[in-house]
């Protein structure tokens, strides 16, 4: 039986982001996101959420329309509607940090949030979760790690946050403390590339010595040359479960891993499948992240995972600012992953309580549990949603831009990579 869409509509929402540092600047006040809506014959409406800076939402706004009629089981169709929808159209990418940007990229990021309503409305058609339409279930919960910033204690001008000020190793083991607290979480995450490499050695030294068990990570966002990368990697062997994008490119990565002690980790020189050949030639990297926001959707990372099962690369996820629809498209993908193989990040901590849905889903012991309902399992807040769009409307901003937001207050600043 087929099922048309009837109607698709996309709004663009804004939610407070806090102050957080990274190698290219700043986290500006207001994360930028988008609520696709997917509705089909029978009334039933699939969700789907992604970014929300203005060149892609103009390209989200392109497929709208052309999927008028199309099956919600049709896939394909999807994917070559979008296609000739958008054309060659290359907008750069803002927050997978995914290097140089091509059409290809582009309309990966575009049909994304489109597949996730799709699986949502063919969940909701049969009964079933996502996860089973993805392969069936592999684990009950999913597993998080927590993902820990250098950041200002508030935005200039306002209230300081929950989490306060971590410039410094107190400052982020008190941040982890608290997160660990809340969450449960059992790995732990430091976005690096924001102070001196020493400064940020003595960072995961002093997580190391307050959370003796967990796993750590160390994610410079490749503010290193390959020469910092490997005398940081040579004091944290031991320390560090991975090392993420230390340095940019293949190359460099390649000689960097083949130096130092632990895998190398990446969600900027392996973005598509077109990079893992050479990735896997020089074995530049021993695990790549997954995100379904720039890999295609559920189906295109589900690719990346058997890929990287068939290399014995290691798989994780990937996280950017994100809300409570994106948050359960990545527990149906990690439910039915064989080989995940590291904790996923997510910046939900940072949405300080924003949502979209209705009933978000939740971390026990740092884990989200499987939802078993039929498609995504999430409903649409509608009020929570015309209030973010309002306030997408007021806030101003219309795409991300951490480096020009950094420079307002340090003048000098400039995004370098490699820094040190
Ligand atoms: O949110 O500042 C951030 C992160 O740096 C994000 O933009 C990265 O894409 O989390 C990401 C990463 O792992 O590189
Ligand atoms: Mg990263």
């Amino acid at each position: 039986m087929r099922t048309p869409i009837t109607r698709v509509s996309i709004t663009p929402i804004a939610f407070p982001d806090p102050p957080l540092l990274n190698s290219a600047g700043l986290h500006q006040p207001w994360a930028l996101r988008s609520i696709v809506e997917v509705t089909a014959a029978d009334g039933s409406v699939g969700l789907g959420e992604s970014y929300g800076d203005a060149p892609h939402l103009e390209l989200l706004g392109k497929v709208a329309p052309v999927l008028d009629g199309l099956d919600v089981f049709d896939l394909t169709g999807l994917r070559t509607r979008a296609a000739a929808a958008i054309g060659a159209a290359d907008t750069p990418d803002r927050h997978g940090l995914t290097g140089p940007s091509s059409a290809a990229k582009t309309l990966a990021r575009v049909v994304s949030p489109f597949e996730v309503a799709l699986l949502d409305l063919q969940g909701q058609a049969t009964g079933r979760p996502v996860w089973a339409l993805l392969g069936g279930l592999v684990r009950d919960r999913v597993p998080f790690s927590g993902y820990l910033f250098y950041k200002w204690a508030a935005h200039p001008g306002a209230e300081p946050d929950d989490y306060g000020e971590a410039l410094d190793p107190a400052g982020l083991v008190e941040q982890a403390r608290r997160m660990v607290a809340r969450y449960g979480f059992r790995s732990l995450k430091l976005k690096g590339g924001v102070l001196p490499p020493d400064d940020e050695i003595a960072a995961v030294e002093a997580l190391r010595e307050a959370f003796p068990e967990h796993p750590l990570r160390l994610d410079p966002n490749c503010a290193w040359t390959v020469e910092t990368s490997v005398r940081v990697a040579e004091k944290t062997a031991g320390l560090l479960e991975y090392l993420e994008d230390p340095t940019p490119g293949l190359a460099g990565m390649a000689e960097v891993a083949a130096a130092v002690p632990m895998p190398l980790a990446t969600n900027m020189c392996v973005v598509e499948l077109g990079d893992l050949p050479e990735a896997v030639r020089r074995d530049s990297v021993q695990v790549v992240l997954a995100d379904h926001h720039y890999w295609g959707g559920l189906t295109g990372s589900a690719t990346l995972a058997a890929v990287c099962r068939t290399w014995g690369i290691g798989l994780s996820m990937h996280s950017n600012s994100h809300l409570g629809i994106s948050l359960a498209a990545m527990v149906h993908l990690g439910a039915a992953t064989p080989n995940l193989t590291y904790d996923a990040d997510t910046h939900t901590p940072w949405q300080l309580g924003a949502d979209v849905v209705t009933e978000p889903l939740s971390f026990v012991d740092g884990a989200v549990a499987v939802p078993h309902g039929p498609g995504l399992g999430v409903t649409l807040d509608r009020d929570a949603l015309a209030r973010m769009h309002a306030d997408y409307l007021a806030c101003g901003l219309r795409e991300r831009d951490d480096t020009s937001y950094l420079r307002q207050f340090r003048p000098g600043f400039e995004k370098l990579r490699p820094r040190w």
